[in-house]
């Protein structure tokens, strides 16, 4: 008789700044044992951090109590424990939000190896915190160390070339410069500094976990031919940075086997393989089924941001998008587009329209819109980086005038997609099929629109919490003998009936990128 081997559950662990979630995956029969989530702000009142931040920082500043992320990961165990046999775990990776930093000081390698399940994880890492709070990826405090640190290498384009990205504020290592400046003798107490992803991985096996490919070219400090640390990167961002950073590696690496604190507090068993944690958008790609050149993920959300697979590694000429290590090897390209759906939103609005009429605008004009275009930004933008608050028009006098609605609703729409087309073009990528994903994904004439322009079939998944998902995918590759394809194939199912194929002629909408182009 068939037998289903027991120890085949994957936990996959999503830190992020709302919420901390996971599933655990059954692989052996390709199903989804336990989901958990913890909302910081609804959860955890006590930290005062309603959104997951704490509010009302000054000169730009956005931070979250790293204890908070402790006490949340604690919650959600027990949750899932209530849920399923956590004995039964034999894989664990998990995913943080990006660029976040946490400074530890040098009992920090005492008590992580030391824990006792008598008492809660942040009872008793408080005492190594260097840094009572910790920078997120909102944080906008850092132009000046951004500037700073380009001056120092050679200039943007230098910082870019090494890193993949030109210094953006909320990229760690120019936060870490700020921190250099504002509070030197902490930042002298400072023995190790993590990302949000490799700090819960260092918990998890209670010793000091390596950062990631993934995160790790989110901080402005990793050379991206090499992918390690870039010695010149460190010395422009503050003194004596080596040693106070764990080690970089590749995606696949074991960082090490569960502390008997998770053994003997939550019923796992002994010694489960802990794959080193990522970054979400890099774990995302893993759980949207697009870890191999040739898919590309676009996510509609307030911003619209785009990733892939890269088939090699180039930077972005024009500084705007960012490269990152693929958790399944190589690279990847990422590229984030302020005006997403408010833009959306505010043609809509201008109408008074609702979304069944937003959509069948579409139907009521032809692709390529008889020539009448928009850039539409409503807010400034960071891909392409412009100061503009209101759209620039073809077609049209102003946006306040316009009066066809369903031709400005479609303006609208393939103004944001021409622009993401042309300024994605960098990463050379021939696309056979788009995953779209977050909230305006349902739409399918958004998805007719970006079939057309990118000339590649669209598809839905099924996937909901791809950050979790990947992270479990990831530790199942990586510690059951799983392949990401075989993974693939069973968690990442497009939805049924929801593939757009692309209807309109590749010319219509090469012409329009070239006006487009002109326009902008
Ligand atoms: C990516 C970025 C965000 C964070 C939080 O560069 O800043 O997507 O990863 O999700």
């Amino acid at each position: 008789m068939f037998e289903v081997p027991t120890m085949s559950y994957a936990l996959g662990l999503d830190s992020s700044t709302q919420s901390c979630s996971a599933l655990i995956i059954d692989v052996a029969n390709g199903t989804v044992v336990a989901e958990a989530s913890v909302n910081f702000g609804a959860q955890l009142p006590q930290y005062h951090a309603p959104s997951g931040f704490i509010p009302d920082g000054k000169d730009g500043e956005v931070h979250s109590d790293p204890l908070m992320w402790l006490d949340a990961l604690e919650m959600l165990l027990k949750d899932l424990g209530e849920q399923c046999d956590l004995s039964k775990v034999s894989a664990i990776s998990g995913a943080g939000q990006q660029h976040g930093s946490v400074y530890l000081n040098d009992q920090w390698f005492y008590e992580i190896d030391t824990l006792s399940a008598d008492r809660t994880l942040s009872q008793q890492l408080a005492r190594t915190l260097s840094r009572k709070t910790s920078p997120i990826w909102m944080d906008g405090s850092t132009s000046e160390e951004c500037q700073e640190i380009a001056a120092a290498v050679g200039g943007d384009d230098v910082v870019c070339a090494k890193s993949g990205s030109i210094a953006i504020e909320r990229f760690t290592g120019p936060q870490i410069r700020r921190f250099y400046k504002n509070d030197a003798a902490a930042y002298e107490q400072t023995a190790r500094i993590h990302l949000v992803s490799s700090f819960l991985c260092s918990v998890l096996i209670g010793g000091d976990a390596p950062i990631d490919t993934g995160d790790g070219a989110g901080m402005n400090l990793v050379n991206i031919d090499a992918w390690d640390w870039d010695a010149d990167l460190l010395e422009a961002s503050a003194p004596d940075l080596l040693k106070k950073l764990p080690k970089v590696a590749q995606g696949d690496t074991t960082a090490g086997t569960l502390n008997d604190y998770f053994t003997k507090k939550y019923g796992f068993a002994a010694d489960v393989p802990v794959t080193i944690f990522t970054g979400d958008n890099p774990s995302s790609l893993v759980g949207m089924g697009a870890s191999q050149p040739g898919k590309l993920v676009v996510s509609l959300g307030t911003s619209d941001t785009f990733f892939a697979a890269m088939p090699q590694v180039v930077a972005d000429p024009a500084g705007c998008g960012h490269v990152f290590g693929n958790p399944s090897g190589g690279s990847m390209s990422l590229q984030c587009f302020v005006n997403g759906s408010l833009a959306r939103e505010a043609v809509k609005d201008k109408f008074n329209y609702d979304w069944d009429q937003f959509s069948q605008a579409f139907a009521n004009t032809p692709s390529g819109n008889n020539g009448n275009q928009m850039v539409p930004f409503f807010r400034p933008e960071i891909s392409p980086r412009v100061e503009i608050e209101a759209p620039i028009l073809k077609g049209s006098d102003s946006f306040a005038a316009w009066q066809d609605a369903d031709a400005a609703i479609r303006a609208c729409v393939e103004g944001q997609f021409l622009n993401m087309k042309l300024r994605t073009d960098w990463m050379q990528l021939q696309p056979e099929v788009v995953y779209l994903t977050g909230g305006a994904s349902k739409n399918d004439a958004i998805a007719q629109v970006i079939a057309d322009i990118f000339q590649a079939k669209v598809q839905r998944l099924a996937v909901s919490g791809s950050v979790g998902l990947g992270a479990a995918m990831r530790a199942a590759a990586h510690t059951l003998g799983k392949s990401i394809s075989e993974l693939e194939a069973t968690f990442c199912q497009p939805e049924a009936n929801s593939t757009i194929a692309p209807q309109s002629d590749a010319a219509v909408y090469a012409k329009a990128a070239e006006s487009f182009d002109a326009l902008i």
